[in-house]
């Protein structure tokens, strides 16, 4: 079922979400399948649960390789090197701003069976999963901008 997102304003985007408990269970998978459809449907390219008032730790994620769930996920190491790119976020609409995260992560996470496993990501993906871990704290780009960026503005990708 397509949920709602929450938007800034709303307590539950700042509060620090409890770990997933209960695994290979009806209840998450359907909170699972909430998350994506409501992801797609929005067009974003992760989502996490408390942007549809879920206080858990879950992520949902596709950059266009497919689907992928993070149950209970934590950055194990991150690369030195930063980048500086654009983000957005469902739970801020309208706005954009650049932000600055490491280039590279590895991840630890459970998947909906319980079962863990580890990943290395860089680029979007990379980006993306550490803008999705800041939501289970509580943290929205926003709070870590370096600048906005507006509409009306020419494009400085490349300088
Ligand atoms: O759809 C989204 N796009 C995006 C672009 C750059 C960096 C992060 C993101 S995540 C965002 C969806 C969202 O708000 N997830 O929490
Ligand atoms: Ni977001």
């Amino acid at each position: 079922m397509i949920k709602d997102i929450k938007t800034i304003g709303n307590n539950v985007l700042r509060g620090k979400c409890h770990a997933v408990r209960e695994f290979n269970d009806p209840k998450l998978f359907m909170r699972l399948r909430d998350m994506a459809e409501t992801m797609y449907d929005a067009n974003g390219i992760g989502l996490a649960a408390p942007q549809i008032g879920i206080k858990r730790r879950m992520v949902v994620v596709d950059v266009g390789e497919g689907l992928m769930e993070f149950i209970n996920p934590e950055i194990i190491s991150s690369s030195e090197e930063t980048d500086e790119t654009a983000e957005g976020c469902l739970s801020v609409p309208g706005r954009r701003g650049m932000v600055v995260r490491p280039k590279r992560i590895k991840l630890k996470a459970k998947d909906r069976y319980g079962e863990d496993f580890t990943l290395e990501a860089d680029g979007l993906l990379a980006r993306c999963i550490q803008h999705e871990l800041d939501h289970l704290d509580g943290v929205l780009y926003v709070d870590k901008m370096t600048r906005e960026i507006f509409d009306d503005e020419e494009e400085t990708d490349e300088e």
